[in-house]
């Protein structure tokens, strides 16, 4: 006889979050589904990493659950009873249970949402739906911040945020702690010689089951994995232990090295956080209120600058492009403003190119499923862009790569900030750059075969010519944005027409041949 319950809950792969009100009381009659399926292994091209942490977490979690006395089905990839989509597991469920009531938590992708929506009107038994509980701020905040606004600004949310949870704000309750709300200026130090940068703390795993099961099942991943060291935090416990290390560790550096670039280490002062966030091992919210907590015992060690460019990724920038992603979606997904249309080049899938800050950033990603924010913005990001990438082959690759890739995250990053194809409702500019740039922030052009000062001729850097190209072909769609007229006004102006035409030349060459550069 198989057991009978009153009522199912599934537990999304990003939905780990055991301080949830679900869990706070034991209950005989309750069914609680984690599901590993093919429908979330092959939408998009994953890296192997990618799946083996969300696997390695949600069966930890099962087991915590379990612990706790909760009754639990998991179902894994090569279960002979998986029927590979979330809403066959639970018409079986609900079928072989003798289940009464199915709930679900709201899930943070459009995608998985109208899966469920759909559910729950093909099922004959009542639904219900409750928060993830893990946000500040709801689905709907943005929209009606910004209700009537021509301008949807990150900085009017963060104080907003800010301010309403009343984090490090004088004791008026409206202004910020020593009267200043944004220490951007101070985020854009190079990395100097003399800074040591200290050693990532390992969370190594043993992932060769999930690496067996994944050849078996013949999922196609992206990148390499070492299936006995795999080194990611999948527990709570360890998320809260890489919490403390950054606290610890490498808050100090934070601000000020945010945005530099280098090859000698991959994580520099940042803090590996986004997996065991967006997994909701870990709230936002604790993880700012332990940040400011150890900032305000070590004031004399570290600056304000560190701490609050930290809480601004997190209660801004976080929580706000959720805002925009639920505000925009599903027709977000589809804006290409610069009706770009060329294809990511070959090398953005091996690592192989000449380009030194490209190679780097790229064989990371395939070995890491990891790099940082200007490794994604200003690398990765600013050449599709100046090549001119179809955004919806960038964003399959950026969904792809990264361990902490979801797409209400991915999305307004990746075709909103990085590819500027949403036409300014994340960036207020596209985020673009020749070798200069590059060079300025970065250890990498002393090392690189081309020559970041030439813009034409056999070695010039690639980012030189596309980047005045980038002006060239878009200046239409450029001239209205007032922060990049400067620019435009150097090549249409300051340059010669036999210079410019040597420069176009050059960058249609390499757009021809962006697979080998
Ligand atoms: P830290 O630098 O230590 O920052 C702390 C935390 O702040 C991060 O863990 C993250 O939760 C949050 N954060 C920082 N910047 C952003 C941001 N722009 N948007 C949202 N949260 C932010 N982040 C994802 O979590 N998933 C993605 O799929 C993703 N795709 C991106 C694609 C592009 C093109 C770009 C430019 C950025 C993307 N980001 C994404 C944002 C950011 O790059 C990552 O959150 C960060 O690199 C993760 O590393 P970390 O935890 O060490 O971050
Ligand atoms: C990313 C991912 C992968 C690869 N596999 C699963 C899975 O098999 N089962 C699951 O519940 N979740 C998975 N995830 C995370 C989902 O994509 C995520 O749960 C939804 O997109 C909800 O936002």
């Amino acid at each position: 006889m198989v057991k009978q319950y009153k009522r199912l809950r599934i537990v999304l792969g990003d939905q780990l979050h055991i301080r949830h009100s679900w869990f706070s009381t034991k209950d005989a009659d309750t069914l609680y589904v984690l599901q590993e399926v093919l429908c979330e292994t092959n939408y998009v091209k994953h890296h192997i990493q990618k799946i083996a942490a969300f696997f390695l977490a949600m069966r930890h979690f099962a087991k915590t659950l379990k612990a706790q006395g909760h009754e639990v089905c998991y179902l894994t990839l090569d279960a002979a009873e998986n029927g590979q989509t979330f809403a066959t597991n639970i018409k079986r469920l609900i079928q072989a249970h003798g289940i009464q009531q199915f709930e679900y938590q709201l899930p943070d992708e459009y995608r998985v949402d109208e899966h469920l929506k759909q559910l729950c009107k093909e099922l004959t038994i009542p639904t219900a739906v409750v928060d993830s509980e893990h946000f500040m701020t709801t689905r709907d905040f943005a929209a009606h911040l910004f209700e009537g606004k021509k301008r949807y600004l990150l900085e009017t949310f963060y104080r907003k945020v800010r301010t309403r949870y009343q984090l490090m704000m004088e004791a008026d309750g409206v202004t910020p702690l020593t009267g200043q709300w944004n220490y951007d200026k101070n985020n854009r130090k190079k990395l100097p010689k003399n800074v040591q940068i200290p050693p990532a703390k390992q969370y190594l795993q043993d992932a060769s089951e999930v690496v067996e099961m994944l050849e078996q099942m013949q999922v196609a991943t992206i990148g390499t994995i070492i299936p006995d060291r795999f080194d990611c935090p999948v527990t709570r416990e360890e998320a809260l232990d890489i919490l403390q290390h950054f606290n610890q560790i490498r808050l100090r550096h934070f601000g000020d090295y945010q945005d530099a670039l280098s090859e000698r280490h991959w994580l520099h002062f940042h803090s590996r956080l986004s997996f065991v966030l967006n997994v909701k091992l870990i709230s936002p919210l604790e993880v700012v209120e332990s940040s400011i907590a150890y900032w305000e015992a070590h004031q004399s060690e570290i600056n304000i600058a560190q701490i609050e460019g930290f809480v601004r990724q997190i209660i801004g920038w976080r929580e706000y492009v959720r805002g925009i992603y639920w505000m925009k979606m599903p027709d977000y997904a589809t804006l290409n403003y610069f009706n770009h249309q060329a294809a990511l080049p070959a090398f953005y899938w091996t690592g192989e190119t000449k380009m030194r800050c490209l190679q780097h950033a790229i064989q990371q990603s395939l070995d890491r499923a990891y790099a940082h924010h200007i490794q994604r913005l200003m690398l990765t990001g600013n050449f599709a862009l100046l090549l001119g990438v179809h955004p919806d082959e960038v964003d399959a690759w950026y969904l792809g790569i990264y361990m902490d890739a979801l797409e209400w995250v991915e999305l307004p990053n990746t075709r909103g900030m990085s590819q500027y194809a949403d036409g300014g409702i994340v960036g207020t500019k596209p985020y673009v750059s020749s070798a200069n740039y590059v060079d300025k922030m970065s250890d990498y052009c002393k090392n690189c075969q081309y020559d970041k000062k030439k813009k034409y001729g056999k070695v010039a850097c690639p980012f030189n010519s596309l980047y005045w190209d980038f002006y060239d072909r878009n200046g239409d769609k450029l001239r209205r944005i007032p922060r990049v007229n400067m620019m435009l006004s150097t090549w249409n102006n300051k340059m010669s027409a036999e210079e410019r035409e040597k420069i176009l030349e050059q960058a249609a060459y390499y757009k021809a041949n962006a697979d080998h550069l």
